[in-house]
C-alpha cells in the first residue's frame, strides 16, 4: 500500500474551510454541506443542540482515560478556578446518553474521558474537533492528562511529553483510509510544552517533573514489552535490552494515546500537550503494584500542573505563581462568563436544545447501538 504524508499536500487547499479566523480548521470539505452533523459518540448534534451557546466559551479541553477521573477533574478545576454552580446542583455528564465517553463543562474548561488506546481517543478527537468548529471556539488548548509506564521514571513522578513517537520511534501516526495509508506528523506545541515545564519548575511538590519522548503503542502487554501478558515470546533479557534501547533514544514513558492525540490536534492547528504520571518504572517491573489510594493521588498530579496553567491563563495566579487571594480571585473571575445563562443550573446551562425532536433522535440513536 502506498504511504503518503498528506499534511503538506492539504495545507493550501484547506484554507477555504477556515471560516472563523483563528478558529478550528476542519480540513473536511464535506461537513459544511451536511444538513446536520450528529456527533454520535457524544450524543450531541449541530441541529439538535445550540452548540455555540453551550460550548462557545470553551478555552481548554482536557481529556483523560476514565470517566471517574475526568469527573473528578471537573470538580477539581471548578474549585481551582472558583467557578460556582447553584447550591444543590451538580455537574452534568453531557454525553451520558452515548454510554461511550463522559463530558463535563466547568466554565471555560471541558473535561472528557477518552477510553483506552488510539482508536478510542481518535474517535473522540474527530468529534471534539468538530464540536469546537460548530461552537465557533477560538484557539482552544487541548491537554491529555493521563497515566503511563515510566522508563527510568519512578511511579508518582510526572512526565511532560516533548515528542510523541510510534513503536518505530518516529513522530508519525498512520491511519488507513480507502485502503491507503495516511501518515500524519505527531507534533505537540513546543511553546506550550516549554510553558508547562516552566510552571512545573515553580511548583513546590514532593515529586519530580520530567521532559521526554513518549512512545505510544497499540497494546499494553506485548506492545510495551511486558512479561506478564497472556502471551510472551521473548525473554526477560530481551525485554530489558529493549527498554534500555528506548531509554537511549530519549524515551521517558510509554502509553497508548499520545501519537493520535498529537497528530490530530496538530492537523487541526490546535495547540496541545500531554502530561502523564508514571504508575510503574518499566526498568524495574511490569505490574502496577501501587495501592488504589496511592494511584488516585498520583493521578491528581498531571491535573495539578494543567490546573496551574489554566489558572495562569485565566489571570487567577498572582505573580509568585500561587493562587490569588479570595478577593483577587473574585476579581479575576469577572473575566469568566458570568452571564445569567452561564450561572444557571448546569443542567439548564449545558443542554440548550435547538430542536427537541432532533435531540431525542440523537440521544436514542446513541443509545440504541450500545
Ligand atoms: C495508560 O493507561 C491505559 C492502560 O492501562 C492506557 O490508556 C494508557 O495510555
Amino acid at each position: 500500500m502506498a504511504t503518503s504524508d498528506h499534511t503538506q499536500d492539504l495545507d493550501g487547499e484547506i484554507d477555504h474551510f477556515s471560516e472563523y479566523g483563528g478558529s478550528i480548521r476542519l480540513r473536511n470539505p464535506h461537513i459544511k454541506f451536511m444538513d446536520q452533523d450528529i456527533l454520535y459518540h457524544l450524543a450531541l448534534g449541530s441541529e439538535s443542540h445550540d452548540l455555540v451557546e453551550m460550548f462557545g466559551d470553551v478555552k481548554f479541553v482536557c481529556i483523560g482515560g476514565t470517566p471517574k477521573r475526568m469527573e473528578e477533574f471537573a470538580y477539581y478545576i471548578m474549585r481551582e478556578i472558583g467557578h460556582k454552580i447553584p447550591t444543590g446542583t451538580q455537574l452534568l455528564d453531557i454525553s451520558q446518553h452515548s454510554y461511550r465517553y463522559s463530558m463535563y463543562k466547568t466554565g471555560p474548561v471541558l473535561s472528557i474521558s477518552h477510553g483506552m488506546g488510539i482508536p478510542s481517543v481518535s474517535i473522540l478527537l474527530h468529534e471534539i474537533i468538530k464540536l469546537m468548529y460548530h461552537a465557533h471556539v477560538k484557539d482552544p488548548v487541548f491537554f491529555r492528562i493521563g497515566t503511563c509506564g515510566g522508563v527510568g521514571v519512578d511511579g508518582g513522578n510526572v512526565i511532560i511529553t516533548e515528542e510523541a513517537i510510534n513503536p518505530d520511534l518516529e513522530p508519525f501516526h498512520e491511519v488507513s483510509a480507502l485502503g491507503r495509508k495516511i501518515r500524519r506528523t505527531s507534533k505537540l506545541d513546543a511553546d506550550l510544552c516549554a510553558e508547562l515545564v516552566s510552571i512545573a519548575t515553580e511548583m513546590d511538590e514532593p515529586y519530580t517533573f520530567h521532559l521526554g519522548k513518549t512512545m505510544c503503542t497499540d497494546d499494553f502487554y506485548e506492545g510495551q514489552g511486558r512479561l506478564d501478558g497472556a502471551f510472551c515470546d521473548y525473554t526477560e533479557k530481551e525485554k530489558m535490552s529493549y527498554i534500555h534501547h528506548l531509554q537511549r533514544h530519549g524515551v521517558t514513558n510509554i502509553e497508548m494515546e499520545s501519537l493520535a492525540f498529537a497528530a490530530l490536534t496538530h492537523h487541526a492547528h490546535i495547540r496541545a500537550a500531554v502530561v502523564c504520571v508514571s504508575i510503574v518504572d518499566r526498568m524495574v517491573g511490569d505490574q502496577v503494584l501501587a495501592q488504589k489510594e496511592v494511584l488516585n493521588e498520583w493521578q491528581m498530579r498531571p491535573q495539578k500542573l494543567v490546573a496551574q496553567y489554566i489558572k495562569k491563563h485565566l489571570g487567577l495566579l498572582d505573580n509568585t505563581g500561587t493562587s490569588a487571594t479570595a478577593a483577587a480571585a473574585a476579581a479575576a473571575r469577572r473575566h469568566l462568563d458570568l452571564s445569567p445563562t452561564a450561572m444557571n443550573c448546569p443542567h439548564k446551562q449545558v443542554l440548550i436544545v435547538k430542536s427537541p425532536r432532533r435531540m431525542n433522535m440523537v440521544q436514542q440513536e446513541s443509545q440504541s447501538y450500545d
